[in-house]
């Protein structure tokens, strides 16, 4: 039994103190909660959540230890129009984000924030991003009035009293902030999902702090995610020499139990964590793909002369709808039991579903709104030019990463695993081949900065053009992303043995518009070129774009790919690389103030060869 007030400061660092204090005089909560991390205390919080309609609890014999949610409608997503980066010069944050003067904000927040938390709770949350100790980690502390995010955290990061030793050790830590924005009257009744129709997500990268408000979903809410982990980080590790990534990271394991990592950037919509925890095809006898991390990456340099990663999360915030134990059944194991669904479909035995889960829908469900659901139902709603979707398109489950039955068994390792390879990617129709290599790091950091998904019919443009999005970063980096690129680039100064860039593309398709590349589990044997690449067991030809494998020189057992389908998916359409080269042009031309020197060469470069 814990008998804890949760009141009492689980901490007695005098910075940490104070800024409570005069957190708590501005929101001006019920009450104080120091949350110290504990199951006893987790448990309390998720009946509290049940108790006030926020949570269901899922069947416990289907889905042991998980929790339902369903967000208000208007609160499913990151709102990155809403999203600031406030440092003292506007240059600073560059043409890519919303940028605020950070005196002007913090007033603008001063005044949202007032009075904000009264009638809820505030809990005072400390989490490390990364394992607890570790070189590479950092630490926060959120002040939330939100117990979702509470419990949420505790999933997707380290948090509790073994983080508030480490700050009372001196350990730095950023200052979080995060109100959802909707005070409670005396005896006014609380809603299900509180939040508020106004919403700001602020950075203030120079003093590394994070205020949110208006809120409570995903990325908006759990600070140590986009917030810290990649906006903060990302000028911490240009100030400090290091990389925050917005990457997976996994293990290739070949028959003699040597590994090799790689890092991997795509754009949303690419199966980011699918190809995190990869199976390979049952033909690759001996091979494993071990999984560190499907978002987010910390890379540094060791001592060894090597960049070294960890995944600073230690849960998965995964897109459900498509996941299924046909396209990842790793992830559907991860989530098994002691995760939270929010916003997916409820099933009447107390269980979710969603989109692509299983090839037949259940006969009837609660949609995500509340509302009954039946696939009569849903043609309907289509017929009627609606969308007829039981789960919202990014509703999302927190599992912890430990659940993966591919979690690698360095994962933890507060050293980190070695990176020997980093892989850009996107979705494209056309143009881009299913894998090439950079000729060196700088034409690598020329494939990251130029890379790009196809917009579809859902995204504002026209389908089928290119939207940039520089090494997966465009709303996640936290300073200009032309100085991004330099930072990139003096790396090379920084580091002996880089890892080796390429670029692949999982979702070109033949002129009758089918995909000419099976994915999945058959993209084992582009990694297995990538890994024999770099451990110097397989040559490349030199093509203008880059080095690309010859049909021999990628292992085809247990799969029916003719060398026809191989050129095909490998072809170099001259025409189709000029319109590539002038739209790589017009996105340089954006950035064109702080654009390195070195880019600007290397798109001259590619011109010339092609
Ligand atoms: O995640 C995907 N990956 C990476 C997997 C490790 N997806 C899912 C879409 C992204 C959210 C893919 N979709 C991949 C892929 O490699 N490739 C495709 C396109 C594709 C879809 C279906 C088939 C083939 C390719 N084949 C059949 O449906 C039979
Ligand atoms: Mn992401």
């Amino acid at each position: 039994m814990n008998t804890r007030n949760p009141a009492t400061p689980l901490s007695t660092n005098p910075k940490l103190l104070k800024w409570v204090e005069e957190i708590a005089q501005l929101t001006k909560p019920a009450a104080i909660h120091w949350v110290d991390g504990s199951k006893e205390e987790d448990e309390a919080l998720c009946g509290q959540l049940v108790a006030g309609g926020t949570f269901i609890k899922l069947n416990e014999k289907l889905w042991p230890g998980c929790y339902y949610a369903k967000s208000d409608p208007g609160d499913v997503a990151r709102v990155e129009e809403r999203t600031y980066i406030c440092s003292v010069k506007k240059d600073d944050a560059g043409p890519t984000n919303n940028w605020a003067d950070p005196v002007e904000m913090k007033a603008k927040l001063k005044g949202l924030f007032a009075g904000s938390m009264a009638g809820r709770t505030m809990y005072v949350l400390p989490y490390s991003m990364g394992p607890i100790g570790s070189p590479i980690s950092q630490i926060g502390v959120e002040i939330t009035d939100s117990a979702y995010v509470v419990v949420s955290m505790r999933i997707m990061a380290r948090i509790g009293k073994a983080v508030f030793d480490q700050i009372d050790k001196g350990l730095f830590f950023v200052p979080c902030v995060h109100t959802v924005g909707a005070p409670l009257a005396a005896g006014q009744k609380d809603v299900t999902w509180p939040c508020n129709k106004e919403k700001y997500i602020t950075h203030f990268p120079e003093t590394r702090e994070i205020w949110s408000f208006g809120s409570g979903y995903g990325g908006n809410a759990l600070l140590g995610k986009k917030c810290y982990a990649l906006r903060i980080a990302s000028t911490m590790a240009r100030d400090e020499g290091w990389m925050a990534e917005h990457m997976l990271i996994l293990g290739v394991e070949n028959p003699k139990g040597e590994k090799t990592y790689v890092a991997a950037a795509f754009p949303s919509a690419c199966g980011k964590t699918n190809f995190a925890m990869l199976i390979p095809p049952a033909s690759f006898k001996g091979w494993k793909i071990w999984t560190v991390g499907d978002d987010i990456a910390w890379i540094k340099p060791n001592k060894d002369g090597r960049l070294y990663a960890i995944n600073p999360e230690a849960g998965f915030f995964g897109v459900a709808p498509g996941t299924s134990m046909k396209t990842n059944p790793n992830a559907m194991l991860s989530l098994a039991k002691n995760t939270i669904f929010t916003n997916v479909a409820l099933t009447p035995e107390g269980g979710v579903w969603w989109e692509g889960m299983t090839d037949t829908p259940p006969a009837e469900l609660i949609d995500w709104k509340g509302n009954k659901w039946t696939p009569e139902i849903a043609k309907e709603a289509k017929a009627a030019g609606k969308d007829g979707l039981s789960s919202h398109p990014n509703s999302r489950f927190a599992a912890p990463a430990s659940q993966c039955p591919t979690i690698d068994p360095a994962w933890e390792n507060p050293e980190g695993v070695p990176i020997s390879a980093m892989i850009f990617g996107g979705r494209r129709a056309t143009t881009m081949p299913l894998v090439f290599q950079s000729f060196n790091w700088t034409h690598g950091v020329y494939l990251g900065a130029t890379m790009g998904s196809e917009m579809t019919a859902a995204a504002a443009g026209t389908v089928g053009q290119v939207r940039r999005d520089p090494m997966a970063m465009l709303p996640f980096c936290g300073y200009n992303v032309s100085d991004y690129f330099a930072h990139w680039l003096s790396m090379q100064k920084k580091v002996k043995f880089l890892p080796a860039i390429f670029h692949v593309n999982w979702f070109r398709k033949s002129t009758d518009g089918k995909f000419l590349w099976p994915g999945f589990g058959d993209n084992t044997r582009v990694l297995k070129w990538i890994v024999d690449r770099v451990n110097g067991q397989t040559s490349a030809v030199e093509t203008p774009i880059g080095m690309i494998p010859k049909y021999e020189d990628i292992d085809w057992t247990g799969l029916n790919f003719s060398k026809e389908d191989f050129e095909k998916v490998m072809s170099f359409d001259k025409e189709a690389w000029n319109t590539e080269v002038v739209s790589q042009e017009e996105f340089f031309f954006k950035l064109r103030d702080r654009l390195p020197k070195a880019l600007i060469n290397e798109r001259a470069q590619l011109i010339a060869r092609l």
